[in-house]
């Protein structure tokens, strides 16, 4: 039996990791931080076999006894302030937490557990506005983050590479592009859009107040990423991989089809506050995953579509209530 370490284990992708390694016979283990709403602490955790513990990325002592108690043979390192916009408000923050951090865990990882494999959450947001010739980002893409989330994930991504190469080490990053599910928090577009479109439909609200509509998204589902979080730890070398679903829409596509999903129509709906417009966007995403498909057999089972149905289903039922 396999033993799991996943930071972040709590989050989206954390909470799906953790049943996806259940179900594949792993021992779960995962780190939480302490919230100060003992409700929220786990609540996307819904399986009892998960055992949780308190720790901090920024506090190493937590990391190293964790890692020195548990021995895992996997770690995932999902843990990180995620919101784009908000990184601009704390950049301090986010580059400590997402950036730095990570050589805590690496530190800790080489010492008290020298064979363990790492898996690094990187970004698409890691790219910025750059894009190849046929409108793609891969692997040769030149990375030049226009966000200090974006530079937070690059700094990692390159400490990763780096722990890899020197210490010849099983250590992998994963571009993912976005991806949502049920369980993205409110505060992302594709979620806000799916849950105000629905308090719409119910009479509960009139307007959605958006930002940027004209930025265009790679959107996959979290489900089907976390499948292939763990391939990439199964491979038969360490290597940085990408993972998207190679569409790209539109924030406007997006809530066209929420929209005329609930057989509404946006237009009458939505408005922009420049509130929710950045200092600088991030404009195009559409990721090349033709080598993760090949060489690791992996293939999304959502479209955008189906992944908008099970959205709105999920927030008909907490709203109607
Ligand atoms: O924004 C636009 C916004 O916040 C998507 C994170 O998981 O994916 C995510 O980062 C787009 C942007 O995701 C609103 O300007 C318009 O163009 O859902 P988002 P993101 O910034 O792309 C990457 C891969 C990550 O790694 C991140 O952790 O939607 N937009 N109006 C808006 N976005 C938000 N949040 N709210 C609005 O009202």
């Amino acid at each position: 039996m396999k033993t799991a370490f996943i930071t972040g284990i709590n989050g989206q992708d954390g909470s799906y990791l953790a049943e996806h390694l259940l179900s594949s016979n792993y021992k779960v283990f995962g780190l939480v931080r302490r919230h100060s709403v003992a409700e929220n602490q786990n609540y996307r955790l819904l399986n009892k076999d998960i055992k949780t513990y308190y720790g901090d990325m920024l506090d190493e002592v937590s990391l190293y006894n964790l890692l020195e108690k548990i021995k895992p043979d996997e770690i995932y390192n999902l843990a990180g302030m995620s919101h784009v916009r908000v990184s601009f408000e704390i950049p301090v923050f986010t580059v400590k937490t997402n950036g730095l951090s990570l050589i805590n865990l690496l530190e800790s990882a080489i010492k008290v557990c020298p064979k363990a494999k790492i898996y690094q959450a990187s970004s698409s947001e890691m790219f910025g506005n750059s894009i190849d010739k046929d409108n793609y980002q891969r692997l040769s893409t030149p990375m030049i983050p226009v966000s200090p989330y974006g530079c937070s994930k690059l700094l990692a991504f390159h400490m990763l590479n780096n722990y890899r190469t020197m210490y010849k080490k099983f250590y992998c990053n994963g571009i993912l592009f976005n991806h949502e599910s049920p369980r993205r928090g409110s505060n992302f577009v594709s979620s806000k859009i799916i849950k105000t479109a629905v308090e719409i439909k119910l009479g509960q609200k009139k307007k959605l107040e958006l930002g940027n509509l004209d930025s265009y998204r790679d959107w996959g589902h979290s489900k089907d990423y976390v499948r292939a979080m763990h391939l990439i730890l199964q491979y038969n070398y360490p290597r940085d991989w990408i993972v998207a679903t190679g569409n790209s829409f539109s924030v406007r596509d997006l809530c066209r089809e929420v929209f005329h999903q609930l057989k509404l129509n946006y237009k009458d709906h939505v408005v922009q506050n420049k509130k929710f417009i950045r200092p600088i966007e991030l404009n195009y995403l559409k990721g090349d995953a033709s080598e993760i498909k090949k060489k690791l057999k992996w293939k999304p089972k959502y479209t955008l579509n189906t992944m908008i149905s099970e959205m709105i289903n999920h927030w008909y039922e907490i709203l109607q209530k």
